[in-house]
């Protein structure tokens, strides 16, 4: 994993001729489509899931048992009941209907069907206009406690930076103890300007004054940390809806992304998660996936997929600043089979 390129290792190429112009981002798409290969490095860990499915096919001939056996497989990994299903009836089917001869054409066919599932909602861009050019980009982290908010909260500013954008960070997180000196040793490490006011402070506040903030320092990036919380705790939810609605009477095309961040270790949590969020945040625009450095299991990815038409964006596998990817089908599965 530690071999394979981040995201940064390509956008690094960009930093001598920054773009300005902030819908124009096709060129950096191009440019990350060809150079990242195998971004999780997934043929390398023989724990992990695709490895072990790849294992199956080559150890197991077609019998009674083997549709029964890989179904087994995806839902150890996470895949949920919905999608296992859905997915070995399809191969079922086929191969009583002769489309599918052998395991060989199997093991195709589970690909095909993982790619037009990761291939879903996808959605490659860094910038989702509003039909307003040059104006600030307001981007809004969201999820439970522990999930990786604030680290994705750097990697995303540091992203921005590279992409050579001015960028400020937003701790709206006033209420866990340290929380505040968390985001400012990132904006510290990346020399990225903070935005803080004192713990107990009330986050709608914070975020209303950090707009004031990033207007007269001419931000185009404003990236907005919350305190992690509960789905289902009403009143924090609420907070967080308050949140949105204060974004949006200072800036009426805000946030111009929502982005839940998750958890890969939470498997099938996740799906729970992203139901009481997306139920009471309207336009979450975007998930991001963390942790899945620390999980065998990587199929809540197509569970996640599978039930909800929000794409996935971004993922990390590490803490490291570097440990973090924009989420593409194409290469995702290239990581996962070959
Ligand atoms: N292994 C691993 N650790 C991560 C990753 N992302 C974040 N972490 C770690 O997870 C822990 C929690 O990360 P935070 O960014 O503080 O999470 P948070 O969602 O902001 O937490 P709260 O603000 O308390 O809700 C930290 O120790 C991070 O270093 C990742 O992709 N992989
Ligand atoms: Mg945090």
């Amino acid at each position: 994993m530690k071999n394979n390129k981040s995201i940064f290792s390509w956008l690094s190429f960009f930093k001598k001729k920054p773009s300005h112009n902030i819908t124009d981002t096709n060129v950096v798409l191009n440019h990350q489509n060809q150079c990242i290969d195998n971004p999780i490095g997934i043929s390398n860990q023989k724990n992990n899931l695709f490895f072990k499915i790849k294992n199956f096919f080559f150890k197991n001939k077609i019998n009674d048992i083997f549709f029964t056996q890989l179904e087994d497989k995806l839902l150890k990994f996470d895949f949920g009941a919905e999608v296992s299903r859905k997915i070995i009836n399809n191969l079922i089917k086929k191969y009583k209907n002769r489309l599918l001869e052998n395991e060989q054409d199997v093991y195709f066919e589970l690909q095909n069907n993982l790619f037009s599932i990761l291939n879903r909602n996808y959605c490659d861009k860094n910038f989702i206009s509003h039909g307003i050019e040059n104006n600030l980009y307001v981007i809004l982290l969201i999820g439970v406690n522990g999930v990786g908010k604030t680290t994705v909260a750097a990697k995303l500013a540091y992203f921005y930076k590279i992409l050579g954008k001015s960028v400020a960070l937003v701790a709206s997180d006033t209420f866990r103890a340290a929380a505040i000196e968390q985001i400012n040793c990132w904006g510290d490490k990346l020399s990225i300007p903070v935005f803080y006011k004192s713990y107990g402070s009330d986050p709608s506040s914070v975020i209303f004054d950090s707009i004031e903030f990033a207007h007269d320092k001419k931000i185009d990036v404003l990236i907005i940390d919350t305190a992690g919380r509960l789905h289902n705790k009403v009143n924090l939810m609420q907070e967080l809806q308050k949140n949105v609605r204060v974004i949006q009477k200072k800036i009426s095309y805000a946030p111009n992304e929502i982005f839940l961040v998750l958890d890969a270790r939470n498997g099938q949590n996740s799906l729970i998660q992203t139901e009481l969020f997306s139920q009471k945040i309207n336009n979450i625009t975007g998930i991001i996936l963390t942790k899945l450095d620390g999980t065998a299991k990587g199929g809540i990815i197509f569970a996640i997929l599978e039930k909800f038409s929000i794409p996935i964006r971004y993922f990390c596998n590490g803490e490291k600043i570097s440990d973090f990817y924009k989420f593409n089908a194409k290469d995702f599965i290239k990581s996962m089979f070959y």
